[in-house]
């Protein structure tokens, strides 16, 4: 939303509420309500859209279920965003001033990101030093099944120009960024030239990519001079015929090790992204994980339930299988449900295992093994892992 409020054009005021960190003013004098959302949050965001509107005033969504799901969330808003907003939110606000602005707004193909505005850190919620979050990059060349990216940003990677990055990486106070990129190893080439560049400004940086990162030593090594101390990779499974099952056979299983440990020889950390319950995954599965990321000494992971989030090939053809058991999005939280009936176990086996493998993984003889064997960043990966852990006996036993 600060970046949004930065595309705002002049005698607007913008006041942006987080509700993560604040309270809602329902009493707030505003002409126009924003609201961004992820699918599990779907019906609280509709039901703050009513209140709003119930006071006369325009309320406006977007984000990704909005463009995942247009036609539902039309129903709860005055005017709807389908996909990316650059260009068009400027359209809207003049023709709101107007008073004859459009139910939807969506755009023809794919905007560019050059001389976008960099976001505006005023209206940002944290102030301390990990406040730096940023983006160089949107989309991603592949096509997972279970992943909205492509479905979202139109099956197309943009770039923004790298001095325009470098220039945004640059004016934040804060030592620690993070590169919201969703596949910041998407193109090579571009970013080693961008590592190249943010390298003077001496901060630490963390960002997602694929496995493709870890098998280049150019890109590892631009990145950790750069200042990359953390790659949340996707992994996702174990399993060879899961991940060919779901279109991302490119993740080769029986390279992880070896890429992991490319990746750490160069003084990264690794944060696995794992998914349980694809087709192939049998209640081996969940144990076996745990084994091979134990052994492979990865610092940190995020563990998710598959989810079969509207829009995605991964949903149509479960759909199709008549496979999908619930459409409360409050339950597509990939933590706590399970949505979908798996194929080689129940539900309540996959949930379980799930739990197991966030019990076995943050347990204290779990994280002794995991970082006393490739000490990469221990004095970063430690606190993560004690906070993680803390935050999943929290949840756990709620
Ligand atoms: C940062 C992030 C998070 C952060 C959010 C931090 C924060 N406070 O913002 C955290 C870690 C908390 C998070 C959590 C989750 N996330 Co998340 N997250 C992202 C990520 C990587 C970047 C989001 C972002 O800032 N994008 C940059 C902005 C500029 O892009 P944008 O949101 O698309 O916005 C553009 C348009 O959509 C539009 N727009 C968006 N909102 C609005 C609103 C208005 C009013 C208008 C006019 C326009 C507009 O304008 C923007 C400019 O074009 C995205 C991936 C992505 N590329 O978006 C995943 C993503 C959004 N997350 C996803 C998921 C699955 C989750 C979780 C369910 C994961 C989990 N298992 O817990 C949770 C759900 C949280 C919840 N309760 O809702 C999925 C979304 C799936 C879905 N259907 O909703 C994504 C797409 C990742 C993926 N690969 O599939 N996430
Ligand atoms: S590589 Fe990652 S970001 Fe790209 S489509 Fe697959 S899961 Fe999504």
């Amino acid at each position: 939303m600060p970046y949004l409020a930065a595309q705002t054009p002049p005698g607007w005021d913008v006041i942006h509420v987080d509700e993560e960190a604040e309270e809602i003013n329902w009493d707030i004098e505003a002409d126009v309500v924003g609201i961004t959302f992820h699918t599990p949050s779907a019906y609280h965001a509709y039901e703050i859209a009513a209140r709003f509107k119930l006071r006369g005033i325009c309320v406006v969504m977007g984000g990704p279920h909005v463009t995942l799901l247009p036609e539902e969330a039309g129903q709860h808003a005055d005017v709807i965003f389908i996909g990316e907003a650059e260009g068009l939110w400027e359209e809207f606000l003049k023709s709101f001033e107007e008073g004859s602005y459009q139910h939807i707004y969506q755009q023809t193909s794919a905007p560019s990101l050059e001389n976008i505005p960099m976001a505006r850190k005023d209206l940002f919620h944290r102030h301390d030093h990990t406040n730096g979050v940023i983006f160089a990059t949107r989309g991603c060349p592949h096509e997972c099944d279970f992943c909205t990216i492509a479905v979202m940003y139109c099956r197309k990677l943009r770039k923004r120009p790298i001095a325009e990055v470098a220039a945004e990486y640059a004016s934040f106070n804060g030592k620690i960024i993070i590169f919201w990129d969703d596949n910041i190893s998407a193109d090579l080439k571009y970013a080693k030239e961008l590592f190249h560049a943010i390298t003077p400004f001496r901060k630490w940086w963390s960002s997602q990519a694929s496995i493709h990162a870890g098998r280049d030593d150019e890109f590892l090594e631009a990145a950790a001079q750069s200042g990359c101390k953390q790659l949340f990779l996707g992994l996702e499974s174990i399993s060879q015929q899961s991940m060919a099952g779901v279109n991302k056979g490119f993740n080769r299983v029986e390279d992880y090790f070896q890429i992991i440990e490319h990746i750490h020889s160069h003084g990264i950390a690794v944060q696995a992204g794992i998914v349980f319950g694809f087709d192939h995954d049998t209640p081996e599965i969940f144990k076996n994980t745990l084994d091979f990321l134990e052994e492979a000494g990865v610092q940190n992971a995020t563990f998710n339930i598959l989810t079969p989030f509207p829009g995605t090939p991964l949903f149509r053809r479960m759909e199709a299988e008549g496979r999908i058991l619930s459409r409360d999005w409050r339950k597509y939280n990939s933590r706590r449900d399970v949505v979908y009936q798996p194929k080689q176990m129940s539900a309540e086996e996959l949930l379980a295992g799930f739990q197991y493998a966030n019990e076995r993984f943050y347990s204290s003889p779990s994280i002794a093994k995991r970082l006393s064997q490739s000490p990469v960043q221990l004095w970063w990966t430690l606190p993560l892992n004690l906070a993680y852990g803390y935050r999943w006996r929290k949840t756990a036993h709620k």
